[in-house]
């Protein structure tokens, strides 16, 4: 021990300690072989098996999960025991004095299993409680080594497992999925240098410019703490109280009371690092950089009606999606986009970009496709992975740096803070799911749930007792090096609170956003601020608002106003004027219509309407259509069970189980032989009048009579021209060559649910 002291006098690494000086870099330590086998920790030399398989990383296959199998459980033919493994005779009744006598406090078996249960529940999250997740990869196109020496992106088809989270914000944990929210987008990288956690949104901006003001927008935005409601909306008077006094957040009111905010499908949404990150290459060059998911099946959204029935119908509908279309083999997929601008292109916009209640353009600086995110495994257990994954801003790798944004910059420090909370103690990074691939070496100890089992004595650094390890990298080794920037040249070394003057441009872009949407959807963002604000009980809360809109879009604020039986209020004076003009007169890729995805119907729900004695040839027909066309069609009906004598088609689903709303189609059988057909039940004219509200195709096998007629919907608009959306089938007796066929008609209905 002695001698090996000896050989280690000093620390070596504090000279590179102070100072600015690039030679003075963090250095690599220099391990030295302990001299004493028997002195020092075996545990610094343990040999341990590389899980870095890197860039032979298989799809969905997560090595970090692999090494995690001595804690998966598979109880398939094994006895119950206690949590000490001890065989459980009786698991139904309880240890008692007689039969009828009072238990007895002795039975440890029924102790041990209600205390358990009693500590079942943790904290929720205090936002983002509700959320779905599953695992899939990164795989990178080209290498980006000029730009970053970030992991995933090293080499063209390197694949970086991740695990990735949806969320909404506001409910609780067992509230609905199709509440107008934002939606969470949040990926785990488990790269070979440490996880990264780009912890996203669906919408490219928020709220608030600063960190301090998170706390009050939460309080504002949760139920009412009076009365606990409402559940999961924003429609009630703090959340609109608050945001009328807040103008920076003008912009993102326009983005979440669009049709964003109530997305189909989390695999139909876009998303979004927000913040403007740096991205830092191995010669410690850095760029600045936004990071954009988009979904391989195009962004759709549901309108409003639509998500209020949903969330009666089917409270599960988005988490129900994405683990049936990943179940489905379907899996779900993103390109990620980055954005690269240098700090001279942003001096030169007429926003900051540390502001994130700003967007950078797409026509300013367009996407760079990168690579593309597939899921494609749901977990194993929603507890042990969804509920206590932890995502964390501050996790990042070396390749990725922060920038000044103040709501970055709280960010930081709020993941692994609440993390201490929510799943109890300081070492939640032990948690399977948390578990980096790369291996973790270093001196913190102890702590509740600890499960390494650090050997040896020494826990500090530097030592010599241990050779000097675990050692600081350095860069050289692949350290993390923040990179190193300089002051904003205002106020430099002044210690202040305040903003920089372009972010007092609150107006600009919620007006190219509200300029950039099509008529349909600015139709539906003024109905959504008409809906939420008269929900806000206040008149003076609601005519705020409407003071804000004023300074974004005049025809808003009318329309808005219009329908809360007021007249549009004088605009809220501007923190600047003259009022700032963005660059452009509008963004064409803000419209959710910029992405109509690969043009499939892969995943779409179609709902074939039948009833007994009905024509089955023709609906196996577009059954068949539809199947190959990656569609997933199912039979509903009055009840479920066998169709007739053909005991290979079955009604799956019963009208009350599945209505309307949670089909993104619907066929109708040809019933006119049936005794009772269709169109004899009212929840069939209903689910026919919703899918015509919703807008969404329907294909009439019998002919324009039956139900379709029944309905009585107009089969053609008011200019004379037939319904796009309409799609009928030639009746059975007609023999008119002109009209289509069956097939074509099918055809056509499946491009128009396209
Ligand atoms: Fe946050 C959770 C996204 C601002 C503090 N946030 C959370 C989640 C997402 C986001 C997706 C859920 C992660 C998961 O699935 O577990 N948050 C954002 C985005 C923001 C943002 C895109 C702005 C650009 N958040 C923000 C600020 C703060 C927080 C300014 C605090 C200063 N967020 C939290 C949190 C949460 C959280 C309290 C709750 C649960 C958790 O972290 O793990 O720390």
């Amino acid at each position: 021990m002695q001698q090996l002291a000896a050989a280690r006098p000093f620390n070596e690494l504090k000279a590179g300690e102070h100072g600015r000086d690039p030679a003075l870099q963090p250095q690599a330590g220099t391990p030295v072989e302990p001299a004493d086998e028997s002195a020092t920790a075996s545990s610094v030399r343990e040999t341990v098996v590389s899980i870095k398989l890197g860039s032979q990383a298989q799809p969905g296959h997560n090595p970090g999960n692999e090494s995690l199998d001595r804690v998966r459980v598979d109880s398939g033919g094994q006895a119950l025991t206690t949590n000490q493994g001890v065989r459980v005779a009786d698991n139904q009744n309880s240890l008692k004095a007689g039969l009828r006598g009072p238990t007895l406090l002795e039975d440890f078996i029924l102790r041990e299993k209600i205390t358990h249960f009693d500590h079942e529940r943790i904290p929720e999250r205090v936002v983002h409680a509700r959320g779905s997740a599953a695992h899939g990869y990164f795989e990178c196109y080209d290498p980006l080594d000029q730009l970053t020496m970030a992991a995933p992106f090293a080499a063209a088809g390197k694949r970086t497992p991740v695990f990735v989270r949806f969320s909404t914000v506001a409910g609780e944990r067992g509230s609905f999925d199709t509440a107008r929210d934002v939606r969470g987008f949040a990926v785990k990288f488990y790269t070979d240098d440490g996880n990264w956690d780009l912890v996203g949104n669906n919408i490219p901006v928020f709220f608030i410019q600063d960190a301090m003001k998170f706390p009050d927008l939460v309080h504002a935005l949760k139920p009412e703490p009076h009365h606990a409601m409402p559940q999961a909306a924003s429609a009630h008077d703090t959340f609109w109280d608050f945001v009328s006094l807040m103008p920076e957040s003008a912009h993102m009111l326009m983005w979440v009371m669009s049709d964003r905010a109530i997305p189909r499908s989390y695999r139909m949404m876009q998303g979004f690092g927000v913040h403007t990150f740096r991205l830092v290459n191995a010669a410690g060059e850095s760029k600045l950089c936004k990071f954009h998911w988009s979904p391989r099946a195009g962004t759709h959204s549901l309108v409003w009606d639509e998500a209020v029935k949903i969330s009666g119908a089917d409270p599960d509908f988005h988490r129900r999606d994405l683990w049936e279309a990943i179940e489905a083999g379907s899996f779900p997929e993103w390109e990620l986009g980055l954005q690269i601008f240098d700090e001279e292109q942003a001096e030169n916009f007429r926003f900051d970009v540390l502001d994130p209640t700003k967007i950078v353009p797409e026509e300013l600086v367009p996407l760079l496709p990168v690579g593309r995110l597939v899921l494609n495994r749901n977990p194993d257990n929603f507890f042990a992975e969804t509920e206590q994954v932890a995502f964390c801003t501050a996790h990042i790798v070396p390749g990725i740096d922060f920038t000044n944004d103040p709501l970055l910059q709280g960010r930081i420090h709020s993941y692994v803070d609440t993390q201490l909370t929510r799943l109890g103690g300081p070492n939640f990074h032990e948690i399977p799911i948390n578990a980096s691939i790369a291996q973790v070496h270093n001196n913190q100890r102890d702590g509740l749930h600890r499960q390494a089992i650090h050997r040896g004595s020494v826990s500090y650094e530097p030592n010599s007792l241990a050779g000097g390890c675990p050692f600081q990298a350095g860069r050289a080794g692949g350290g993390f090096v923040s990179i190193p920037t300089p002051f904003p040249a205002t106020g430099e070394g002044d210690k202040l609170r305040g903003k920089p003057e372009r972010f007092a441009d609150h107006f600009s872009q919620a007006t190219l956003f509200w300029r950039s949407q099509s008529e349909p959807e600015q139709r539906h963002i003024a109905g959504a601020f008409r809906f939420e604000l008269s929900k806000v009980q206040v008149p003076a809360v609601r005519e705020r608002v409407v003071s804000l809109l004023a300074n974004v879009d005049a025809g808003l604020a009318a329309a808005v106003a219009e329908g809360l039986g007021f007249a549009v209020p004088a605009p809220q004076p501007r923190a600047l004027e003259p009022a700032v003009e963005s660059e452009l007169d509008s963004s064409p890729a803000l419209s959710l219509l910029a992405r109509p995805g690969d043009g499939g119907v892969q995943t779409r729900r179609v709902a074939l309407l039948v009833v007994d004695g009905a024509d089955l040839a023709s609906l196996r027909a577009a059954q068949t259509a539809l199947r190959e066309a990656g569609a997933t069609p199912r039979f509903v009906g009055p009840r479920i069970g066998p169709l007739g004598a053909d005991e290979s088609m079955a009604i799956e689903m019963s009208f009350e189980q599945a209505p309307s709303v949670l089909w993104d189609a619907v066929v109708l059988a040809n019933d006119a032989a049936a005794a009772r057909p269709l169109s004899m039940y009212g929840q069939a004219l209903d689910f026919v009048k919703d899918q015509y509200r919703h807008c969404k195709p329907i294909l009439a096998l019998g002919g324009p009579g039956g139900l379709l007629a029944a309905v009585n919907l107009p089969l053609m608009l008011p200019e004379g021209e037939a319904d796009p959306g309409l799609f009928v089938c030639a009746p059975p007796s007609e023999t008119d060559p002109a009209l289509r066929t069956d097939a074509d008609t099918v055809t056509a209905f499946i491009a128009g649910l396209a």
